[in-house]
Formats: structure tokens, C-alpha cells, sequence
């Protein structure tokens, strides 16, 4: 069923992973020529099992099992299919079958022909067959030998799930794997995202935000790196804003990225203003009755805190007004330099230049709706807003409620006069990809 391995592939050390099915199909098909195609799974859950008379013998069984799930993974991060693995249920239920043989293999009609040559074989919305014989390692191989496993893997699943081959090296989907250039980890390329996208669509995942943050990172060439986070209760996602993506392998653990940060944050301020000859730098974090300051040097939640809200955001000199608790999020305005505190239908408009004299709460303190007015005949901004954060990338102010954006349209970063209107964009979701749980 499959090409041999050639004289002229040995030289390049490297294995032919093509067969005969796509033998006519080595140029990428459009988009258009995609969709035409019948949807080759028409259920968004697939479930697979590698089977227990089916393990290779080279890496331990765990192993196997993990780099099969993370295979799985790669495509179902990029798309709205999720792939389940069923260790135990009726077997009947399984769509998609894993084992590893040598030779005549399994019930497979199709033999392996041992070392080199064919090294799996899939079908289109069926199994996938992994020949034993081949050297096959685990990502946490840093041994040359062997072929990797994950990339035969991921590359399977692309034809499980409908895709031809490319001849786009750089292409999971290139027919030809090649030891020289596979590195344990990877990424699918863009290429590979738009066709399996073109087929099945994009993920969409929805839900509701903790906070939302732009976390700004100096390059060691001195700009900055501006990427936004999403939290979510105990969890957070990177977004990669010159790639419009999260970062592979998110959403992570709040607890292990940011020290001292807790779950379920209701806010985040950055506050980043020049004073004099001085720059000021600080960045909170905000839960319940206290609040966190944060240390980016360090990743770490500064020592001694928590601190009570009501006693590091006070009241202004001749004023008894502070900053309530519970707030449902904050942020800094880049214009006033002031902190907008934001809670049910009201926003508290806090001072935090302590060099002026001037600070404490409050500014203003008046209806959300009054201090951001929606721009003519669009909807008005909501009570009880989940997050509203600064985007350096878009010079922005963004608005976020349950699955909604709104967008401060007015703004202006150099602005003296400060005049805010804004404007709902529409599902968060249709702005910002890939955001999913795991
Ligand atoms: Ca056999
Ligand atoms: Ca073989
Ligand atoms: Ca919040
Ligand atoms: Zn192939
Ligand atoms: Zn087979």
C-alpha cells in the first residue's frame, strides 16, 4: 500500500510517510477545495483507545498514552473537536483504534514491511497503525536515533481527520519525515490550522472571565513586548497578540506561574506613568477585601502582602469616601493616570499619584453609563462588568461582560480633554481565538 523507502530517502536519513490514497493529492488543496470535501466526522466528541494487545515496545505504555493524547490535542485546540480517550468502555464505542505491530499486525489487512519504509497507516475517519519496527521515542528522547513519535502521531491524526498531504515542508502534513529536521516539540503551522479549520471551523470556546490583563515584558533589545492574559478562576491563558492566538500548551495553573497570586482574581491595575525623572511601576492584583502588589522582577506577590483594600486605596484629604471591597475589576487610564474601580453600575475614580499630594479615593465616583456613554444609538455598557483592561496593542480600552466586548472608541492615548464613547464589538469569542478549557 505504501511508496518503499528509496535509495535517495536513506541518504537523507529520512522515512517516507506517504501512501497510495494521496498519491495524486501532494499539492495543498484550497480552502474552497476543503470545504467541498464530506465533513469526515460529523460529532464534535471521537473517542480512541490505544489498544492494550497493541503497545510498542520501545517507550514506556504511560508514554505512549500521554504523546497520543497531546497529538490528539494539537488538533483539538485549533478546532471545536475534542477527543476523548476510552480506556475501558465497550469497545464499540471507540472511533478511533491506536496499536503498534510488526508484520502482519492486529486484524489489519495491510502487513508492515519491518524497519524503514511505511512507518504507519491510517484511514480517513478510521484507525491508526503504528509499524513497531520502526525506532519510535518519546519528545523526552534527546537521543538523534528514532523517530519521534508525536510528529508520526499528529500527522496520522491529520488524515484520520481528512487532510491529503502537502508538499509544504514545514507542513506536518508533508509526506516525507525527516530526522535531521524534527525537533521533539512543535507547533502545527499555520497551514496545517487552516486546512483542519476549513473542514471542521474554528474552536469556539465561551465562558466567562476572572480579569483580563495586558502584561508588558521588556526585550532584551529594550522594546516591549506587549501579550494579554485571561483569567479564569484558577487558570490563565497568554495571548500571543502578533500571532492573534493563546500560546500552545495553555491555559496554565495560576498558582505555579504567578507566585502568591490567588485563584479567582477580580482585578488587575498596572499603573506605569513617568514622574519627574522618575518612572512609576506598580501592579495589583485585587480579591475580596485585599489586595496584591505584584513584583515582575521577581514573579512574586511583594512581602507583606495582602493588604486591606479599604486601607491602601483611602480616602482623599477632606473626603471619607474609599474604595468598596469586592470589587468586579480595575484598571489604569493611561490619559488621567488615574485608577478606575469598577463595581455593579458604578466606577470609582481613584488618584494614585502620591507625588502630587493629590491622591486617594475619590476623583469622581458616578454611574458607569454616565462616565462611559455609549457612542450614538449603540448599546449601553452593562452593570456588574467582569473585566476592562488597557491594550497596548490597540492603544484600547476594552470592556468585557459574559461573552460580550465592548470597545472605548473614543479614546485617544494622548488625549488631555478625556472623552470616552463606547461601542459593543460582539461576542469576545469572534475577537480572540483558541481561548479554551482543557
Ligand atoms: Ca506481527
Ligand atoms: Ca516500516
Ligand atoms: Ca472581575
Ligand atoms: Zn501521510
Ligand atoms: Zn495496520
Amino acid at each position: 500500500m505504501l511508496k518503499p523507502y528509496t535509495h535517495e530517502d536513506r541518504q537523507k536519513r529520512s522515512v517516507i510517510i506517504k501512501d497510495n490514497r494521496n498519491r495524486n493529492e501532494t499539492n495543498h488543496l484550497t480552502e474552497e477545495e476543503l470545504k467541498s470535501k464530506d465533513l469526515i466526522w460529523k460529532k464534535n466528541e471521537i473517542r480512541w483507545r490505544l489498544l492494550s494487545t497493541g503497545y510498542s515496545t520501545h517507550i514506556p505504555v504511560e508514554d505512549q498514552r500521554a504523546t497520543i493524547d497531546l497529538a490528539f490535542r494539537m488538533w483539538s485546540e485549533v478546532t471545536p473537536l475534542k477527543f476523548v480517550e476510552d480506556l475501558t468502555g465497550d469497545i464499540r464505542h471507540v472511533d478511533i483504534e491506536v496499536e503498534f505491530g510488526r508484520g502482519s499486525h492486529g486484524n489489519c489487512k495491510q502487513d508492515f514491511d519491518g524497519q524503514g519504509g511505511e512507518v504507519a497507516h491510517s484511514w480517513v475517519g478510521g484507525n491508526m497503525h503504528f509499524d513497531d519496527d520502526e525506532n519510535y521515542k518519546s519528545i523526552k528522547t534527546r537521543s538523534t536515533d528514532g523517530i519521534y513519535l508525536l510528529r508520526i502521531a499528529v500527522h496520522e491524526i491529520g488524515h484520520v481527520l481528512g487532510l491529503p498531504h502537502t508538499n509544504k515542508t514545514y507542513s506536518i502534513m508533508y509526506a516525507i519525515y525527516n530526522k535531521l529536521n524534527s525537533k521533539p516539540s512543535f507547533e502545527l503551522n499555520p497551514l496545517d490550522r487552516k486546512a483542519v479549520q476549513a473542514i471542521y471551523g474554528r474552536c469556539v470556546c465561551k465562558g466567562k472571565f476572572s480579569t483580563v490583563l495586558d502584561w508588558v515584558r521588556k526585550r532584551p533589545d529594550n522594546s516591549f513586548i506587549f501579550n494579554t492574559y485571561f483569567f479564569r478562576d484558577n487558570h490563565y491563558w497568554m495571548y500571543e497578540n502578533h500571532a492573534n492566538r493563546t500560546r500552545y500548551g495553555d491555559p496554565l495553573r495560576i498558582a505555579r506561574e504567578w507566585s502568591g497570586v490567588p485563584n479567582l482574581v477580580d482585578g488587575y491595575a498596572h499603573i506605569w506613568y513617568i514622574a519627574g525623572s522618575a518612572i512609576v511601576d506598580k501592579a495589583y492584583f485585587f480579591k475580596g477585601e485585599k489586595f496584591y502588589a505584584y513584583d515582575s522582577d521577581e514573579d512574586s506577590v511583594l512581602e507583606g502582602y495582602p493588604k486591606d483594600i479599604k486601607e491602601g486605596f483611602g480616602p482623599m484629604e477632606g473626603k471619607t469616601d474609599v474604595i468598596p471591597d469586592n470589587i468586579d475589576t480595575v484598571y489604569f487610564d493611561m490619559r488621567d493616570k488615574n485608577l478606575y474601580f469598577f463595581k455593579h453600575d458604578m466606577v470609582y475614580i481613584y488618584d494614585p499619584k502620591m507625588e502630587n499630594g493629590t491622591s486617594g479615593c475619590c476623583v469622581r465616583i458616578r454611574k458607569i453609563t454616565e462616565e462611559f456613554p455609549p457612542v450614538d444609538g449603540e448599546e449601553p455598557l452593562p452593570s456588574d462588568l467582569d473585566a476592562v483592561y488597557y491594550s497596548y496593542k490597540d492603544q484600547a480600552i476594552y470592556f468585557i461582560k459574559d461573552e460580550y466586548v465592548w470597545k472605548n472608541v473614543k479614546f485617544h492615548l494622548r488625549q488631555k480633554q478625556i472623552v470616552n464613547g463606547v461601542k459593543k464589538e460582539g461576542l469576545w469569542y469572534n475577537k480572540w481565538f483558541d481561548i479554551c478549557d482543557i
